[in-house]
């Protein structure tokens, strides 16, 4: 059984010693990276070894992913009937891809030694900036594994939470970028022009995230629009999402478990 220190490259990100120089000066890296453009970038968090395990064990559970097919809009909301056809709440796409719940991880798994680990909790939560962070009260929710393979794809969206975490585990052999555009809209301003041109194939302001395997990403998603490109060939895109909120005790709604996971429990 492997602690959470053994699967972290500590000498490259001494999160564990917070006090350090060292760690105070990655801290304000990162939160000036996360202040500037919305998202961070650690490349190289997990250790050789650390990542190795969590490439082996994910590839081994995702034969028992829930696929899903969904189709909707880039809001992850109700496609509204009465506005023009071009409006960018009516332009639908399907998004597809397996995922792997929180249950369906082994409770040994360097995945949840990582996520429950307070020096990494704490880490994150100060390069977020929000106050501590919670653990994800979902049963089903707090880690996922998101398993891309041929053809499946991630449409266009902004996300309904403040941020996500993800680590990089493995790239498919082709596809399955990470596009953004960085704050194509505000909390004031919808953009519904910006978002209609890159909806309808603009590639104005597109940026492709550079997040190999092993690399940690954090990144703030309501107001910057991204998309996984589709994947290609018969490597498995395979990514961990780790779930945290501002508060105790925050779950999901019964229908969006059942949208993910084909089941609420
Ligand atoms: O798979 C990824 O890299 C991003 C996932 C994502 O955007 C999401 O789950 O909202
Ligand atoms: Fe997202």
């Amino acid at each position: 059984m492997q602690r959470a220190e053994y699967f972290i490259n500590l000498e490259r990100y001494p999160i564990h010693q917070p006090e350090a120089a060292a760690t105070q000066q990655l801290l304000a890296t990162c939160q000036a990276q996360m202040k500037q453009a919305g998202v961070c970038v650690l490349p190289g968090f997990l250790s050789l070894e650390g990542l190795t395990d969590l490439v082996n064990e994910s590839n081994q559970l995702a034969p028992q992913a829930f696929h899903s097919a969904v189709k909707g809009n880039a809001y992850l909301e109700e496609v509204p009937g009465d506005l023009p056809k071009d409006h960018p709440m009516r332009l639908e796409d399907t998004t597809a891809l397996g995922v792997l719940a929180y249950d369906q991880i082994p409770i040994e798994s360097g995945l949840r030694k990582i996520y429950q680990w307070k020096p990494f909790v704490d880490f994150v939560g100060q390069v977020i900036g929000r106050g501590p962070l919670h653990e994800y009260a979902c049963p089903l929710g707090a880690i996922n594994v998101a398993v891309m393979k041929d053809g499946d794809y991630l449409r266009w969206h902004f996300d309904q939470s403040d941020f996500v975490v993800s680590i990089n585990l493995q790239d498919p052999k082709a596809g399955g970028e990470f596009e953004y555009v960085r704050n194509i809209r505000s909390k004031t301003d919808p953009c519904y022009k910006e978002v209609r041109e890159l909806l309808q194939g603009g590639r104005k302001n597109v940026e492709v995230l550079d997040n190999p395997p092993g690399c940690l990403v954090l990144f703030e998603g309501r107001y910057t629009i991204h998309r996984v490109t589709r994947i290609q060939g018969d490597v498995l895109r395979l990514i961990a999402l780790y779930g945290y909120a501002l508060a105790p005790n925050v779950t999901s709604t019964d229908y969006l478990r059942k949208i993910r996971y084909g089941r609420t429990h």
